[in-house]
């Protein structure tokens, strides 16, 4: 079954950057809810736009999330330091979003995931950036699992972002990460696929009928799992239905109860 992973709780969002600034719990609680509600299986926590607030910032997101969380948090950042307190503070296992291959990061996330079981996003940047081909993305996926797997996390435990990029600069760039999620998953059956999908569409009009129609191909590529809004009933609608038609629903049970509940329609 496809994962959701809800990204609404993040300061890069003007609302919840004022939440966040106002200690305004009742806004985060009720945003929770409805991604909760909505079906999102994970709630992202990212609270890195309020420079030099991250830290306390994220504690108190947690802190105000915790008593209403029915599903595992995501913590997005960047800083072990951050993860290593949202960690602490957690009742149920999160999911750890993310570590790269950029040196300094992941010599820092080695040593805070060892040991550790959790799910973990594992991205496929390195120090010489966003990766130029498909196999460059592939040749990161492989250097993630195998560095991953040496600190006893399972693969099953591992989602890789091959890094979605705009299709606006190159016409290739959505065939290049298809075909990368492809070849992965050759090599990788239990490994998931996840990230961000909206870089697709950066540059052009109408972004929201390219997204959700470049995370059903995604699907049909080996796409398991995406960070996503799950308020936007449109894209939860062709996740739900491209997940059956792969058949991933029996029975197309979640596909009726998504008709008669009124979140899909033709
Ligand atoms: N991969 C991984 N983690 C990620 C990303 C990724 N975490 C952050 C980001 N990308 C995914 N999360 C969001 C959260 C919110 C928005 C987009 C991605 C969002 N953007 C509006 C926009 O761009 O128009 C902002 C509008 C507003 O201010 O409300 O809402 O790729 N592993």
């Amino acid at each position: 079954m496809f994962e959701v992973i809800g990204e609404r709780i993040n300061t890069s969002r003007k609302a919840v950057q004022a939440a966040v600034a106002d200690r305004d719990a009742d806004y985060i609680i009720d945003d929770v809810k409805k991604q909760q509600d909505a079906g999102a299986h994970f709630i992202d926590v990212n609270a890195g736009a309020r420079i030099g607030h991250e830290f306390e910032d994220m504690r108190w997101l947690i802190n105000t999330i915790q008593p209403i969380a029915t599903v595992p948090l995501c913590l997005d950042s960047p800083d072990p330091a951050v993860l290593e307190m949202a960690f602490q503070i957690v009742a149920k296992t999160p999911m750890i979003n993310s570590i790269s291959l950029e040196k300094e990061r992941f010599d820092a996330m080695i040593p805070f995931l060892n040991g550790k079981d959790c799910k973990v996003i594992a991205l496929c940047m390195d120090d010489s950036g966003m990766p130029s081909s498909s196999d460059d993305i592939v040749k990161r996926a492989v250097k993630l699992v195998e560095e991953l797997n040496k600190i006893n996390i399972k693969t099953e435990n591992i989602y890789i972002d091959p890094l979605v990029q705009p299709i606006s600069t190159d016409s290739k760039k959505g065939v290049m990460v298809l075909d990368a999620v492809r070849a992965i998953k050759a090599q990788f059956s239990d490994v998931h696929i996840s990230g961000g999908l909206s870089n697709i569409s950066y540059g052009l009009p109408q972004r929201k009928i390219i997204n959700r129609t470049f995370v059903a191909l995604m699907m049909a590529a080996g796409m398991d799992s995406a960070i996503i809004d799950p308020l936007d009933q449109k894209i939860m609608a062709t996740i739900k239905t491209a997940d059956m038609l792969l058949g991933n629903d029996n029975f197309c049970g979640r596909y009726l109860k998504g008709v008669r509940a009124g979140v899909i329609e033709s």
